[in-house]
């Protein structure tokens, strides 16, 4: 007679056919049944252990529907004849310590970080609010089925629209715009949809995730390196791309602005042959010091030959994941048509959240309010860095974004500097992350400040430990 192991602390804690159930299931894959053994009759094992036949009843079920035996009709349960699995049944799996994440605690760190925004600036009651609204009267489109809409909820992409229109420059219909949870996932996209065998162009130093996904795939990234407008036009006429991914209203990482004699340069060479398209990657955009900003490239683009990306990642924060392209008409159909099985990666909630926020004029404030302070922010930088390193530090790129690109003077290596860096708890990055070729010399230290996690308060102690990092 069958005799299962029932602890009485699982008798109180657990329903009586799942401690059945897991007893059963153990002794099968442990092979002490034979194959094709019988199972004692529901009645006789209920009585065995002094439990119903209904709980009986309900492990053998459990056991029927995932295989681990069989019914004859009017005989009984059969025990399914199993291999042996290569691994003892019931041996703990431990995570190998290579693999283990620790949770990141960074306590007393100051940042140099160039990958986020501001979150104590963030307003996160009104997000809280929209996010409240959208949930109150936005049910129908946040139980829809996402296949509905693929690009994008339609009211939300109305509003990136008017407000790209206002202020970007951007022209473009709702229907050209295409949300995404990232920059990556439009340009996967992108490359799925119309570029599977194209020849890109990307700028050296540049994007490097960017880069980094497209050479992933197998694909023909060329690198071309910039002059004091940017990408350089004759490599670009003698690499001859058919896309070509720029970043002109403040080159990433360097900081150029494209003129305008470079950027109807690059239009035109667009237009000349009908394969030929430009990527705008307008990441940080929204932030320009000293002048207004400058308006997009797709607004001067005549052609249809510009798509448009941009992101909410700056302007409000990374986390959220919501960013857009905006695709020439001439493109759409086919996307359309390519793109059909595609979900809508961005989730509903936060689409409707950010419709809300714009629609309610709060992100209009944030955006005035967060000019402000980063702008401060990088004036009282720049001043700490001339104060403490005099001429020993070139600055450049700091006209617009959330980050600008400085140079040392230093017999000190990058490693040593980046090394020390750590040690004096300061989060610093080298401008060699976006190398996009690595056999690019790195020897002289250069490095990416951003600026949009260092409180006013902290902007001397984060200078003091980096001139220790860069001098020893
Ligand atoms: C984004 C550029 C050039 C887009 C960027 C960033 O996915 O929309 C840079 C690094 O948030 P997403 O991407 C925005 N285009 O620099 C933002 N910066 C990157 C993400 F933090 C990191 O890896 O050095």
């Amino acid at each position: 007679m069958l005799t299962l192991n029932m602890r009485s602390a699982d008798r109180k804690s657990d329903y009586i056919y799942r401690q059945i159930y897991r007893q059963l299931k153990k002794e099968i894959l442990l092979h002490h049944f034979l194959p094709h053994e019988k199972l004692p009759s529901k009645r006789d094992l209920a009585k065995g252990l002094k439990v119903s036949v209904n709980s009986v009843n309900s492990a053998y079920q459990q056991l029927l529907a995932e295989g681990y035996i069989y019914a004859k009709e009017r005989s009984g349960f059969y025990v399914e004849k199993l291999d042996t699995l290569p691994v003892p049944f019931g041996s703990s799996r431990a995570l190998n310590p290579e693999l283990a994440e620790s949770p990141d605690s960074r306590k007393d760190w100051l940042s140099f970080s160039h990958m986020s925004a501001d979150r104590s600036c963030f307003p996160f009651d009104s997000w809280l609010n929209c996010e409240h609204k959208a949930l109150r009267s936005r049910r129908t489109e946040l139980s829809d089925d996402p296949s509905r809409f693929p690009q994008g909820i339609y009211s939300v992409r109305r509003t990136i629209s008017r407000l790209l229109s206002v202020t970007r420059g951007v022209k473009c219909f709702p229907e050209q715009i295409v949300l995404g949870g990232g920059t990556q996932v439009l340009v996967q996209l992108l490359r799925q949809s119309f570029f599977q065998n194209a020849t890109f162009a990307m700028e050296e130093p540049g994007y490097k995730r960017i880069y980094r996904l497209l050479t992933m795939q197998h694909a023909d990234v060329r690198t071309i390196e910039l002059d004091d407008r940017g990408i350089k036009m004759n490599e670009i006429n003698r690499i001859n791309p058919d896309v070509l991914y720029i970043t002109p209203s403040h080159q990433f990482p360097t900081g150029i602005v494209m003129p305008i004699s470079r950027r109807i340069q690059l239009l035109n060479w667009a237009s000349r042959s009908e394969n030929r398209f430009i990527i705008e990657d307008d990441y940080d955009s929204e932030f320009k010091y000293e002048c207004d900003t400058i308006p997009s490239l797709q607004g001067l683009d005549a052609f249809d030959k510009v798509i448009y990306i941009g992101t909410f990642s700056k302007s409000l924060l990374p986390g959220l994941r919501i960013s857009y392209m905006v695709l020439p008409q001439r493109l759409l159909k086919a996307f359309r048509e390519k793109s059909r099985f595609i979900m809508q990666t961005c989730s509903a909630l936060i689409q409707l959240t950010l419709q809300e926020f714009i629609d309610s004029g709060e992100y209009r404030k944030h955006i005035k309010r967060m000019k402000q302070i980063y702008s401060e922010r990088r004036m009282r930088l720049i001043e700490e860095l001339g104060k403490k390193f005099g001429d020993d530090v070139t600055i450049y790129g700091a006209n617009a974004g959330l980050h600008f690109m400085s140079a040392f003077k230093s017999g000190e290596t990058v490693d040593a500097i980046l090394r020390r860096a750590d040690e004096e708890k300061l989060e610093l990055y080298g401008l060699r992350r976006c190398f996009l070729r690595s056999c690019i010399n790195d020897r002289e230290p250069r490095f990416i400040l951003g600026f949009a996690n260092l409180s006013k308060e902290n902007i001397e102690e984060g200078v003091n430990r980096l001139y220790r990092a860069v001098y020893g």
